[in-house]
């Protein structure tokens, strides 16, 4: 295990950031935390989905959109949409209704059944949330994609879920896509939003098969438990893992937004997350929509002038968004926000990256309030440990679990079982009693691995952390090599194998350098094989290959050759060595290593870029 950030060097004590409730400019849906906890249960709280009409079952489109019709929303934006180019377009709760029956209907007329995979891939334009909204009507299983990945990633998700359908745009499908459409024989439809003049062979344009269909639709009956949305999430080792997420999900989405978020009927919310990373889907789309609130979409890459325009104008009253672009905008200081008005905003929350506590503090100077930090991951569907709105804020600490949700810190015995560390301030793995509603159902096709994180009724999440006496968690790291770089999560398998089908490339280990705004960057340690020499040209050469394969976000952004890598007895590559190398920790224990790099590499060119 590797705690390669100890919380009392990292995160230096501070004083706690203290709440007053009734200074607050709106009372806080959760005002008493441990009576909160005391009275909650999920099935209690089941009271608060509407269900489809008849008993026949609970759809997430239905909660998220059909619902509000007949609860007075029909008039209200659900989603008001800041275009790249400063153009604005609102959808009211009918006309998202409208348009994802549309989408809905489409898939019934090309054919899709219920349960058929349909991968939506594009930037934040309206047709990604009515096509995610619309597939979910239909009884489809949706997997958003990043629209930055490359063909790789793409193929691989592909290949896993056995992709029915795809939704993407014409751009992003003649550059990455129509090359692969051979390697996934699958994938049947392919829709293009955006698309004129002269179809492309083997698609279908938006406009012909959405666009003209009707927009009537009836959910049919849906099985709480059935599958729903497919995340797919990076591990150390193998191919991505989906995990799947069921409707009955939806229920945490709506709780967790009322504790955690503090939704109010009249907010104005954004979440700055795409819907590639389960933030942007679980709360870019359902959180926000099921509690009926309006909903800001900006389909612009992050700038932090563009950002605070955002909250300016569109009068966000609550944030949601992530560590490295906050320490983006501190990097250009508070003076940079004061010529805007964010009067309107009142709570400010954070996840996907350890939050600095100095973070949190300059929050409360740039904006006036506390960044909230809060914890969750891909498997657990939804925000699982939180600072809350009415409770005072320890910087640097993730918060508390959320009502429903008990947590605690572990340790996994040789036999198997789980023994919880019951003293405070004792690192361990943080594990989740089981279950909860958005708790993952599995990984696709991998029972073995889904099997593995769980012991004794506890979800074991992976993560180090520690509790403190008043019962708040602090993230300690990682217990294994998966990377954080600027909120995603990269498996250093998917990376290392990008690069190994490069013919120069002999071995390759990634870890994860830490970096001060984005967490941590990807680095590859590359060994050539015979014949192949160390150059600035070739470290270029594969610096490009790997962008080219992987896409910007997931491609490592230094190289480093060396004559040979440290490696196991069994073969592996031990990253965590070169990474305490990189970083001039300690070796910790050798005793499985086999073979020893060369550790003054005599290999010069382009050490790091
Ligand atoms: C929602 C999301 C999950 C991993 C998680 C942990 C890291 C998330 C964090 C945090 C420190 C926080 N993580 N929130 N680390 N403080 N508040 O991020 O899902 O992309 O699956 O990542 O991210 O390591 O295990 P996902």
């Amino acid at each position: 295990m590797t705690a390669d950030m100890p919380p009392s060097e990292v995160r230096p004590a501070r004083d706690p950031v203290r709440k007053n409730i009734a200074l607050l400019a709106v009372p806080p849906n959760l005002r008493d935390y441990d009576a909160t906890c005391a009275g909650f249960s999920w099935e209690a709280a089941g009271s608060l989905l509407d269900g489809l009409p008849g008993g026949q079952g609970l759809n997430m489109a239905h909660e998220a959109v059909d619902r509000h019709l007949h609860e007075g929303r029909a008039h209200k934006v659900a989603l008001r949409w800041v275009g790249k180019d400063g153009d604005r377009r609102e959808l009211s709760f009918r006309d998202l209704s409208e348009e994802t029956n549309r989408f809905a209907n489409a898939l019934a007329s090309l054919g899709v059944q219920p349960g058929e995979r349909v991968f939506v891939m594009m930037g934040r334009q309206p047709e990604l949330y009515v096509a995610v909204l619309g597939a979910l009507k239909a009884r489809c299983v949706v997997t958003p994609l990043f629209s930055q990945f490359g063909p790789e990633p793409i193929a691989t998700r592909a290949e896993v879920a056995d992709a029915r359908v795809l939704v993407t745009t014409p751009e992003l499908y003649q550059r990455k896509i129509q090359g692969l459409r051979a390697r996934l024989p699958g994938l049947q439809h392919v829709i293009l939003a955006g698309a004129q003049g002269a179809a492309i062979p083997a698609t279908y344009r938006w406009d012909d098969v959405v666009a003209a269909a009707s927009p009537a639709y009836t959910i049919g009956p849906t099985d709480p438990e059935s599958m729903a949305l497919l995340h797919f999430t990076s591990g150390t080792t193998g191919r991505p893992k989906g995990a799947v997420h069921v409707h009955a999900a939806v229920l945490a989405h709506r709780v967790t937004g009322i504790h955690a978020l503090d939704l109010h009927d009249d907010d104005v919310f954004w979440c700055t997350a795409d819907p590639g990373w389960i933030t942007g889907t679980s709360y870019g789309i359902l959180a926000p929509l099921c509690s009926g609130v309006t909903s800001v979409v900006v389909e612009a890459e992050f700038d932090a002038q563009a950002w605070y325009s955002v909250l300016e104008r569109e009068k966000v009253t609550v944030w949601y968004t992530a560590p490295t672009a906050i320490r983006m905008m501190m990097k250009l200081g508070v003076q940079a926000v004061q010529p805007y008005d964010l009067s309107a905003l009142r709570f400010a929350a954070s996840v996907g990256e350890p939050l600095n506590p100095e973070a949190v503090v300059w929050g409360l100077d740039a904006f006036g309030l506390p960044f909230h930090d809060n914890w969750w991951q891909t498997e657990t569907g939804g925000i699982m440990i939180s600072n809350f709105a009415a409770m005072d804020i320890k910087p640097g600490s993730m918060g508390k679990p959320l009502p429903g949700i008990t947590a605690a810190i572990v340790r996994r015995r040789d036999d198997g079982h789980i023994e919880t560390i019951d003293e405070p301030m004792v690192d361990g793995e943080l594990a989740l009693r089981t279950p909860w509603p958005s708790m993952m159902r599995g990984y696709l096709h991998e029972q073995e691995r889904y099997a593995k994180c769980f012991a004794d009724g506890w979800y074991l999440t992976g993560d180090l952390a520690r509790r403190d006496v008043d019962g708040y968690y602090w993230f300690v790291g990682r217990a294994d090599d998966v990377i954080k770089s600027a909120g995603h999560l990269i498996g250093p398998f998917e990376v290392e194998s990008a690069l190994m089908e490069h013919a120069a490339v002999a071995e390759v280990g990634v870890i994860g350098k830490p970096d001060p705004i984005v967490g941590e960057v990807v680095k590859a340690f590359v060994a050539l094989k015979p014949g192949y020499e160390a150059s600035e040209a070739l470290r270029r050469e594969l610096l490009g290959h790997a962008r080219k394969q992987l896409g910007a976000a997931v491609a490592p952004k230094e190289i480093e050759f060396r004559i040979n890598l440290p490696r196991t007895r069994s073969g592996k590559i031990m990253r965590r060595l070169l990474k305490a190398r990189e970083l001039g920790l300690p070796e910790g224990d050798l005793s499985t290593l086999e073979s020893d790099e060369v550790k003054t590499s005599p290999v010069s060119p382009g050490a790091t870029s």
